[in-house]
């Protein structure tokens, strides 16, 4: 077994070292939830942008929940690899842009008193959606949330990320700080807009003022993120130690293209991220709804019809020349829901997307994208199949998309095997499907029926409905759907 990857000398020639000078680099960022996607995005990001300009921005990472992420980069002095992954071969890179992790259940008072620092300017996310306590009924703060609820009676010591960017900010706020930027890179519509509406939320329960400060100083930007990156396996870890001659726990592995839109707007200032790729916008709405719509809507339905087919990777779905198509389809149609995009050209965009999708060396799992449907299926298929069906259209993929996210709730797959669901309201979902003949009709209607998730344009619309139930009774059985129906829009 190598050395672990615990400093940046006799690295493997064929691995890459940041060219900046580590040991000056100051902190000027916290980010909360330090998974594969922000170790793959923000954090290569700010690698580039230090090697473009310098500054004091380096990255300390917390994680809300579990340990080993934080234990493994501390190891490492925040050191890791990125492995990227194209049909041509993969590269290594070493990013040296996280200095030090907490795990905030352990370390929550040196946390609070790192978001209180000056030095600290901006505090990123990407904790998912459902770890926002967004309520869906709503869209404002979900007191129910487990742990929205208790950072409510007990806002000092805080267990979310609403609760903590709120006590971060109390303590600023108190000691006379200027406040840091709080940056939401989850895949959430006008994410920013969202944050701060539960931030307010937050703060207007627990204390008034203190919302009212927040509401004049802080500036929420929205951003649109964009880098597919699977979960790592052994097979990450055994590429990062063959390329970089280290052993790295806390290596990752993604695809080629990155891509991160950023509402220009911060308290404090920012790293050079626009000298390194980023776009700076007034108004990241046109690009966010694309990617949402077009990228991550074909792959929810890729993912559900894809998992149900025995399909483990999105590349195997990509394979299938009608599932293919039917992605294909799905963005066209997607894309009529947009407004024009700057810069953008969408039919374009759509064939990229097709090659990201089928990228070979990517293994991206469909039970991966498959979870927490009740948190994605909204912004990714919902909205837009609701303004299609008001203008009279079919929304026939979306339909189909839907039909096999409501197979994909019965966990079971076709070999009879039972799985985990993995969505927050999988409780709720099971205890609506209790009892319920098992027909298209019937468990349809049952979980058309789940609060908030279905808007009533889709519910109302007996057309839709009625292919929604037609599609999951095939698949109920088990059967493959007709191509007549994969070909519809
Ligand atoms: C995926 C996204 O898991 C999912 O739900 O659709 O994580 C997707 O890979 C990224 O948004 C790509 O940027």
């Amino acid at each position: 077994m190598s050395r672990r990857l615990d400093s940046l000398s006799g690295l493997a020639s064929t691995a890459v070292a940041p060219s900046y000078d580590r040991t000056a680099l100051k902190p000027g960022i916290i980010h909360l939830g330090p998974g594969a996607f922000f170790r793959a995005h923000a954090a290569p990001f700010t690698d580039d942008a230090l090697a473009a300009q310098n500054g004091d921005w380096g990255i300390e990472v917390a994680s809300l929940r579990t340990a080993d992420v934080a234990t493994h980069l501390n190891e490492q002095h925040g050191l890791y690899t990125m492995l990227v992954r194209d049909t041509a071969g993969t590269t290594a890179r070493v990013i040296g842009s996280v200095l030090v992790a907490y795990v905030a259940t352990r370390d929550r008072a040196k946390l609070l008193a790192r978001l209180a620092d000056p030095a600290i300017r901006i505090v990123s996310l990407t904790v998912t959606e459902k770890a926002y306590g967004l309520d869906p009924t709503t869209g404002g703060l979900d007191e129910k949330h487990p742990d929205i609820a208790a950072d409510l009676k007990n806002p000092q010591e805080p267990r979310s990320a609403v609760g903590y960017i709120v006590a971060g900010l109390a303590l600023r706020r108190r000691a006379g700080i200027a406040p840091f930027t709080p940056l939401s890179c989850d895949n959430l519509p006008s994410n920013g807009a969202v944050l701060k509406r539960l931030v307010l939320g937050f703060a207007e329960r627990t204390d008034l003022e203190l919302a009212r400060w927040i509401e004049a100083n802080v500036p929420f930007p929205s951003t649109m993120v964009d880098r597919i990156t699977p979960a790592s396996t052994e097979e990450t870890y055994r590429d990062a130690e063959r390329l970089t001659g280290r052993q790295d726990l806390a290596a990752i592995e993604t695809e080629p293209f990155t891509q991160w839109v950023i509402e220009d707007h911060f308290a404090a200032g920012r790293p050079a991220w626009d000298a390194v790729g980023a776009l700076m916008v007034k108004d990241v709405s046109p690009y966010e709804k694309m990617k949402l719509r077009m990228l991550n809507g074909a792959h929810s339905l890729l993912a559900y019809l894809g998992f149900l087919h025995g399909y483990e990777f999105i590349r195997d779905v990509m394979e299938d020349k009608a599932l293919a198509a039917l992605a294909r389809r799905h963005m066209d149609v997607a894309a009529k829901t947009l407004d024009p995009v700057p810069g953008i050209d969408l039919d374009d965009y759509a064939g990229d997307l097709i090659a990201r999708f089928a990228n070979k060396a990517i293994a991206h799992r469909t039970y991966q994208i498959a979870m927490d449907g009740t948190q994605k299926l909204p912004q990714r298929l919902l909205e837009p199949a609701s303004e299609i069906v008001a203008k009279g259209g079919r929304a026939g993929t979306y339909a189909l998309a839907v039909a096999a996210w409501m197979r994909y709730a019965l966990g079971i797959d076709r070999n009879g095997n039972a799985y985990e669901l993995r969505d927050p309201r999988a409780g709720e979902i099971a205890e609506r499907l209790s009892g319920v003949p098992r027909n298209g009709q019937a468990v349809s209607a049952a979980l058309f029926a789940l609060p908030g998730l279905f808007p009533a344009a889709l519910t109302s619309n007996a057309a839709w409905t009625g292919t929604v139930a037609a599609a999951l009774d095939i698949l109920i059985r088990n059967e493959t759907l007709p191509a007549e129906m994969i070909a519809a829009d």
